[in-house]
């Protein structure tokens, strides 16, 4: 996937400025402009057995991360896409020791590394969805249980160091990261919300901030119990979560994160499908009682298999295993092919994908290059030879000077206001969020339907109210952010104008 405009314009200057440089500095701005060729990166933390691994292993649309026990999920593993299947154990000392997948095409149980020679795992994969996506699995945060320890209390309340919580490599993998998907299994109670304020003290160590992340409401199907449908509960709740987290994610996404590992992976099989039907014709009194719990569909007397009907467990649990038997019962003709659609589409999965490829794709291209051009300012303060530190500077000033550029400083600036650090009224704080975090005017403005002309207008509105509110009564971290908005909704007005004319 080709990176976004603000990103390649920096991939440019490096390749332009790059070969006038002297040996060791040319080498640290390749490195700036290859990373700047990599996929968005995101990484996946969240409470021990929250689903992470089985979130993995749905974005990357096979069965690779173990998701019950084993060793690996208690190391970083990195996903990304490779011309061959491959999995690297990288040692502290930047070792590597290079494992096949195992029988069942997934990471081994055993990696022949004692653990605490591992600093990650690295795994390389054919899978077309990795083009776009690398994922870093992380191990669970044990801070953040269900019930608030301790240690999230310390860290809330006096700061005190979180190294017991969260380990380096995991700090170093998600700190690496563009984007990172929290992923947490219950609705909002009080003492969860100390457990996810929790996060952000982790998260402003890795500099993750709402702008930079999603949250994932997971196991929603276990919300309602049984076969009930969750979705009407977990819908309301996930937008209840959103709003109590607005300082720690930009969104909170529901989903049923096991049904979407067994769509996207393809693991449903046609003997499975068969038990299903199976299930569907017994008499509606029967499949009643056997639905009713874990232990009675396991257990009870059938004329399916119990291994079959454990398998399902597995794959559907049991909600999604009553959501097919529901749509077989209604229509025992429905092909194959079109149950596992609908068990997808049920999962929720497809709205975490747009939004990641989406909302954060966009936003990364922005998050990335202000990264690149950080790490170039870096460089060039550290160059040894005055001649490129200038060369270096001048070719940084001549990008920044861009109106497009103008979206790092909102990132910056929304960062500021959406992780409390400089206080707005509400309503400002909406409009300036939604003014860094998306392209679209109409979202921007809350004008979904507004013609061009109409945009650009309420656009120079907006900045002529943020001007107004920087000169008048604002305080000067107010002001300073006020003057930001300000030029942006001056440039989103010139956009939406330019746009028009080209009709
Ligand atoms: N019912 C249900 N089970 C799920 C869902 N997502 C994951 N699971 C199950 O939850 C268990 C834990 O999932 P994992 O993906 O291993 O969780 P994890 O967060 O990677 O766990 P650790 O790495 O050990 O912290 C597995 O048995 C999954 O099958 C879901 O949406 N619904
Ligand atoms: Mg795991």
């Amino acid at each position: 996937m080709a990176p976004g405009p603000l990103s390649a314009r920096v991939a440019d200057l490096c390749q332009e400025v790059g070969h006038r440089l002297g040996g060791p500095t040319q080498g640290q701005v390749f490195d700036v402009r290859r990373r700047l060729s990599e996929p968005l990166r995101v990484a996946i933390a969240g409470r021990l057995k929250s689903g992470k691994s089985t979130l993995v292993n749905a974005l990357i649309g096979r069965r690779v991360a173990p998701t019950e026990v084993g060793e690996c999920t208690r190391i970083v593993t990195q996903f990304r896409y490779g011309t061959a299947d491959r999995v690297d154990v990288v040692r502290r000392d930047g070792s590597r020791v290079s494992l096949p997948l195992d029988e069942s095409g997934m990471i081994p149980q055993r990696l022949g590394v004692p653990r605490s020679e591992i600093s990650y795992v690295d795994v390389a994969l054919t899978s077309d969805h990795l083009r776009d996506l690398m994922v870093v699995d992380t191990p669970g945060l044990s801070s953040a249980n269900s019930v608030v320890s301790a240690g999230a209390r310390r860290f809330l309340f006096n700061e005190a160091p979180i190294d017991e919580d969260i380990d380096d490599d995991s700090v170093g993998a998600l700190s690496g990261a563009e984007a990172i998907v929290y992923v947490f299994t219950q609705s909002v109670r009080a003492d969860d919300v100390a457990a996810l304020e929790a996060f952000r003290s982790i998260s402003a160590r890795l500099s993750s901030n709402p702008i930079n992340s999603l949250g994932l409401f997971n196991k929603v199907d276990k919300l309602a119990g049984g076969t009930a449908d969750p979705w009407p509960v977990a819908g309301p709740l996930a937008a209840d979560q959103a709003a109590v987290l607005r300082r720690v994610v930009s969104d909170v996404v529901p989903i049923v994160g096991l049904l979407a590992e067994t769509t996207e992976a393809g693991r449903l099989t046609a003997a499975d499908c068969e038990a299903l039907r199976s299930l569907a014709r017994l008499p509606d009194g029967e499949r009643t009682v056997l639905l009713a719990s874990v232990d009675l569909f396991a257990g009870r007397e059938c004329p399916v298999a119990r291994e079959s009907r454990e398998r399902l467990l597995r794959l559907l649990d049991l909600y999604g295993i009553g959501f097919a038997i529901a749509h077989l019962v209604a229509n025992p003709q429905l092909a194959t092919s079109e149950l596992i659609r609908l068990l997808h589409s049920v999962s929720g999965f497809p709205r975490l994908r747009d939004t990641l490829t989406h909302a954060f794709r966009w936003r990364s291209d922005a998050i990335k290059a202000g990264w690149a051009l950080s790490g170039l300012e870096k460089i060039a303060s550290h160059a040894p030879r005055p001649q490129d530190r200038e060369l270096l500077r001048d070719a940084i000033e001549r990008v920044l000077q861009q109106p497009d550029y103008h979206r790092l400083r909102l990132l910056e600036v929304a960062q500021l206001v959406t992780t409390g650090a400089v206080d707005l009224p509400d309503q400002m704080e909406g409009e300036l969020t939604r003014l860094a975090l998306s392209n679209d005017p109409g979202f921007i403005l809350n004008l979904p339907a507004a013609a061009p002309e109409q945009l650009s207008r309420a656009a120079l509105e907006a900045a002529t109210r943020w001007r107004a509110y920087a000169v008048a009564g604002a305080s000067p971290a107010q002001s300073r952010v006020a003057l930001v908005a300000h030029r942006g909704f001056f440039l989103l007005s010139q956009r939406v104008r330019g746009q028009a004319t080209f009709r």
